[in-house]
């Protein structure tokens, strides 16, 4: 099959980069065309430059790029650094000790703040007493946490002493965590008696305890409990140690050895349609320095800064942009523990004007979620310290991106939103703040030295502006992942394979319009397929938010005797519109998707519901949707979604 998938929406809003912004950005117009053309002619002489100027190393890299085995790439294999050393130790040095590294509020409203030399001295007593604990470079160290300060040092601490951590979410079941511990192999685990979450305590140490029954294969000797909540817990004798218990007494000096460039410095697990979850392998030196690049170059960040990422550091956007990018870049980050409504849909913005907040990023899930409310709660809120505005996690449907930008950004903020996966370590496209006019719902421009391209099933290059295929990257890049945990055939097979190993394949399907900016269309396997037209779902469901009434919208196809597939609509309504009539609503959308879209396009049938099956990171399950419309059983992984 030769065919890609069509594309019928067209959004011609275009908001310039503002020249205030432009003239004191990292990256500005001409600095990006420059390094693209650098990074085109010599990609390694680019990312050798870039390695040198923004690492700390301890023993220099004489090679960047070692293809030998490709597709498993290596990057500056001769070289070693200290990950921690670079994300703390370098910052100790004059007044920037005393700057603020982390700022944290519990969802009782209790603050703290650690600056970077108080932020050193509990890494190292954290990590001595790992050593303690017989913990030794390479060993897996899981990490099932609430978002607290410790969460954090806890990461920092296995990346000084080489262990490799691997996070939980602290909302994922006791079954979730239990494949985990087993498929990494972890001696040690971290977790916490609780974790507040609106309002109520959600009871870690009893899933950890549920996790490490005896008859589980696991190999945890050790578990390490943070007293968070003060929950009535069991502490197994031999096996469980208090945290603060722990670390009194150790030395507050604690060596940061040099570690190789490739050494591996976390395990994340991501869920793929089918099968189980893959742990995603990510190493040290190219993987920070891609936090590090990005960090700076699609935030700005400067200075003064008090930088917020929303994401839990259970996921990817927690690791890259909570712990290791900004904190790379010396910035003040700062650290929610709670649920975002809690105790009112206000929280955020309250937490935005008390701290001062100038760089928020946080997913559309969120953003339509405070759409849904109503504006009068953002409205109570003085957000004028907002300067750039970030999105991530799934394709911003225009009118939200709108609402952000006007609503929460003022109409002065760049929208940063950034396309990436847990793969890809961090950002590959994104309109960087100085460059990249905006247009609502586009990721834009590939960062400097990614070369992305979309594809047909053929693998060759699509260049139509109405057609969209394979997103797929054709260069390596230092931030790649390194493999799957323990399954490097299925690194192969699920990245590479389809192509001849010749892109990495990353499973969204994106269109490229005339100016070369990105459009992602969805995931592949969620594609449609109408009259034999291929329809993605980011465009649809984008047509359905665009109607004043709705807040989110998901489609999936639904077999049908003549068109093949038909477009089954899910609807979630504004708050102010619930008591709408639901045939008139019907008829009205059905109506709006055919005209910004066109008839082949317009739903079937539209279901009015009140929330949408989503993983914990907030992203919507089309699969489980389609199960459900089809009526079949749902026999795909579910360990990731949130109700
Ligand atoms: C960082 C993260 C990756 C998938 C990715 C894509 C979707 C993420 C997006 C986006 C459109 C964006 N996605 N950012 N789609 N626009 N700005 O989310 O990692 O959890 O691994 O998910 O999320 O479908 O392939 P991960």
């Amino acid at each position: 099959m030769t065919q890609s998938i069509d594309s019928h929406l067209n959004e011609e809003r275009l908001f310039p980069v503002p020249e205030t912004f432009a003239a004191r950005a990292h990256l500005d117009q001409s600095e990006y065309q420059r390094l693209q053309a650098e990074a085109e002619r010599d990609p390694e002489a680019f990312w050798g430059t870039l390695a040198r100027e923004h690492l700390l190393w301890e023993q220099p890299f004489s090679r960047v790029l070692d293809q030998g085995e490709a597709p498993f790439y290596r990057w500056f294999t001769d070289g070693s650094l200290n990950v921690a050393k670079n994300c703390i130790d370098r910052h100790l040095q004059g007044a920037q000790k005393h700057k603020a590294a982390l700022i944290w509020e519990g969802e009782d409203g209790s603050v703290k703040t650690l600056t970077y030399a108080q932020l050193h001295r509990e890494v190292s007593l954290f990590a001595n007493t790992l050593r303690g604990e017989k913990v030794e470079s390479g060993d897996r160290v899981v990490i099932y946490m609430p978002m607290v300060i410790e969460a954090v040092v806890a990461m920092l601490a296995c990346a000084r002493i080489g262990a490799v951590h691997s996070v939980v979410f602290g909302g994922f079941s006791a079954e979730a965590l239990k494949d985990r511990l087993e498929d990494t192999g972890a001696r040690i685990l971290l977790t916490a008696d609780g974790a507040y979450r609106g309002g109520k305590i959600v009871p870690l140490k009893r899933h950890a305890d549920q996790a490490l029954l005896r008859e589980h294969e696991h190999q945890v000797e050790r578990v390490i409990v943070l007293q968070r909540t003060g929950t009535d817990i069991d502490m197994l004798d031999g096996r469980d140690l208090w945290w603060h218990e722990a670390i009194a007494g150790q030395s507050a000096h604690c060596p940061a050895p040099a570690l190789p460039a490739e050494h591996p410095l976390f395990i994340l697990y991501t869920s793929g349609s089918t099968g189980k979850p893959k742990g995603i392998l990510h190493s040290s030196a190219g993987y920070l320095l891609w936090a590090k690049l990005t960090s700076r170059w699609s935030f700005d960040l400067k200075e003064d800064d008090v930088y917020w990422c929303t994401a839990d550091v259970g996921w990817i956007t927690g690791h890259s942009y909570v712990v290791y990018g900004p904190l790379a870049n010396g910035a003040t980050v700062f650290l929610y523990e709670g649920a975002p409504m809690y105790p009112q849909p206000d929280r955020f913005w309250s937490m935005v004007e008390r701290h001062g907040i100038s760089v928020l990023y946080t997913a559309p899930t969120a953003v339509r979620a405070f759409m849904k409310m109503g504006d009068s709660w953002v409205k109570k809120h003085d957000l004028s310290s907002l300067r750039l505005l970030g999105s991530v996690g799934e394709p911003m449907n225009p009118e939200a991106w709108i609402w952000y930008r006007d609503v929460i950004g003022g109409g002065k903020c760049p929208i940063v939103d950034t396309w990436w996966q847990t793969e890809t370590g961090g950002h590959m496209i994104a309109p960087l703040p100085g460059v990249s006019a905006n247009k609502p719902g586009s990721c834009a421009l590939p960062l400097p030295g990614i070369s992305a391209k979309v594809v047909n099933e053929q693998g060759e290059e699509i260049d139509a502006a109405d057609q969209g295929g394979y997103l797929v990257i054709d260069r390596p890049w230092p931030g790649m992942l390194r493999g799957v945990w323990g399954n490097p055939e299925r690194y192969v097979q699920t990245y590479w394979g389809k192509f001849g190993n010749r892109y990495y394949i990353a499973g969204d399907s994106a269109r490229r319009d005339k100016d070369g900016y990105f459009w992602v269309m969805g995931r592949i396997d969620d594609v449609l397929n109408v009259s034999g037209h291929r329809l993605g779902t980011a465009e649809i469901e984008s047509a359905l938010v665009a109607h004043p009434a709705v807040a989110e919208a998901a489609v999936v196809g639904i077999p049908h005797e003549i068109k093949g597939e038909a477009v089954s609509a899910f609807v979630i309504l504004k708050a102010a519109h619930q008591g709408d009539d639901h045939d008139q609503l019907s008829a009205a959308l059905r109506a709006q998707v055919t005209d910004l879209i066109g008839a082949i396009a317009r739903p079937d049938d539209i279901h009015f519901v009140d929330s949408l099956p989503k993983t914990r990171s907030g992203k919507i399950m089309r699969r489980l949707l389609r199960a459900q419309a089809r009526g079949e059983e749902i026999t795909q992984d579910i360990s990731t979604l949130e109700d």
